[in-house]
């Protein structure tokens, strides 16, 4: 029996071992997921204290419970290690390292090829290997495939490979692996097969494409679509100051449009370990092409400069009481990168508090997902009560718009609030409340 009919027949029939490299908000839905189409599960992570908490049936990722790891653990199907020797039992490997970009706004796959180098060393003969981290078109066929193909042994029949993007959005719950369709693109005809006999065991439907170049670049073209769009609108509400309109009457407005428009709202900037990110992905590939991705560039001017948008809101806020920003107690509500989590990578929260801090300010914060956090030179504690936090701050900013707050009682409590979110919406426009 040939390795692809093997694999193939495994997988149909959810018999198997898959290994999941990376177990953060990607990788551990994704093993989740298959353990629960009936996989076993060697989780692989270099953090020993996410595979200990694992062990232990504790997860550390806010969109999977305890309560979907502990069974799991229980009953052998799920194990994690930072021992990649483990991957030796597995049919198929699936990565899911984090891609960030280093300070120079260049790609950083350091850690995929950290992971590559350590599958090539252990052999992939009769695997199936997965490429799931976001990155440049290329990079699984000009990166990961030489690691693994040499005269002894080739895609497509010794070892199959196959790039296909995550699609998770944090928080939600209406979307989840079975229901969102998903792309692959395979090395080969024959690798693309096989690929997708392992994923239709958890997703109602594949997307094949022509290769993992494709798929690389689908992934790309969604989340450039979003930065652009949010760009897009921040700059809309850049425009509607200055011609004294309401942003957010714009946006509700045009989104009536049952057709050809969708809607995307401004706000303090672009948080994530996503959206900010991966267009620059896109960019570095296209400039070593020497093409300038200039809606990326664009967008990124736009959203990078709302943090200091909100300052001057808020600046003229106080301005408005004869206040200064210097001595001014300001309490910033939400520094979650996005509504009802707790993540702060890339918040713009974070730049705002700093900006405040640098010229003189007094700032606290409340966030119901962050009871304190540390970054950079902040080491910050969350207030006790926000309701009471604003009436002895002299300004208050929403930058995130948690649905744990009472928003009506926030409205009508007389603080001078600088709203980035349209969280008081419908309420009735008071002189004390600012909104972007
Ligand atoms: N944002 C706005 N205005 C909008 C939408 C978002 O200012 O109209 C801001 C958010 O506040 C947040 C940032 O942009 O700071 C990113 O928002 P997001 O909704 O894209 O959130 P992510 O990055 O957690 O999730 C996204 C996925 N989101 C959706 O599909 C809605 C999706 O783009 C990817 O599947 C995922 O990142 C990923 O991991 O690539």
């Amino acid at each position: 029996m040939s390795f692809k009919d093997e694999l193939t027949q495994k997988f149909e029939e959810r018999r198997g071992t898959v290994g999941i490299i990376g177990l953060g908000y990607v990788g551990l839905p994704l093993a989740v997921a298959i353990a629960e189409a009936g996989f076993n599960i060697i989780g692989v992570d270099i953090a020993s204290e996410v595979v200990f908490g694992l062990n232990n049936g504790i997860s550390h990722v806010e969109d999977i419970p305890d309560v979907r790891i502990a069974p799991l653990v229980a009953t052998n199907q799920f194990w994690a290690t930072t021992d990649y020797n483990e991957l030796q039992k597995a049919d198929a490997i699936i990565i899911c390292v984090p891609t960030p970009l280093r300070k120079t706004k260049d790609p950083d796959v350091s850690f995929i090829i950290a992971a590559v180098e350590e599958i090539a060393r252990i052999g992939v003969q009769g695997k199936l290997v997965v490429l799931e981290s976001t990155t440049y078109p290329g990079t699984t066929e000009e990166i990961v495939l030489p690691e693994f193909q040499s005269k002894e042994i080739m895609a497509g029949s010794d070892f199959f490979l196959a790039f296909s993007p995550e699609r998770i959005d944090p928080g939600r719950t209406d979307y989840v692996f079975a229901n969102t369709p998903k792309v692959i693109g395979g090395v080969t005809p024959d690798c693309l097969d096989v690929a997708i006999s392992l994923y239709e065991t958890f997703v109602d439907q594949p997307v094949p494409v022509s290769n993992p170049a494709t798929a690389e670049m689908v992934k790309l073209l969604e989340n450039t679509f979003r930065a652009v769009n949010i760009g897009l609108v921040n700059e809309m509400a850049l425009m509607c100051d200055k011609l004294g309109l309401n942003i957010w009457e714009v946006v509700e407005a045009a989104a009536t449009k049952p057709y050809g428009f969708m809607k995307f709202t401004p706000g303090p900037g672009l948080g994530g370990h996503c959206i900010p990110v991966d267009p620059h992905y896109l960019s570095w590939k296209l400039r070593v092409l020497n093409y300038t991705a200039r809606f990326v560039q664009l967008a990124d001017e736009v959203n990078r400069s709302m943090p200091d948008y909100v300052v001057m809101k808020t600046a003229d806020a106080l301005n408005q009481l004869a206040k200064a920003v210097r001595g001014s107690h300001i309490l910033i509500l939400g520094v979650a990168y996005k509504p009802n989590i707790g993540d702060l990578r890339e918040s713009p929260a974070l730049e705002i508090i700093e900006r405040l801090i640098e010229k003189g300010a007094n700032v606290s914060y409340h966030d119901p997902y962050v009871p304190n956090f540390v970054h950079e030179d902040l080491d910050l504690t969350a207030v006790e009560d926000p309701y009471e936090a604003i009436l002895n701050a002299d300004c208050t900013v929403i930058v995130t718009d948690h649905d744990h707050y009472d928003w009506r009682r926030i409205g009508n409590s007389g603080a001078v609030i600088v709203d980035t979110r349209n969280a008081l919406k419908g309420m009735p426009l008071r002189e004390n409340i600012i909104s972007i």
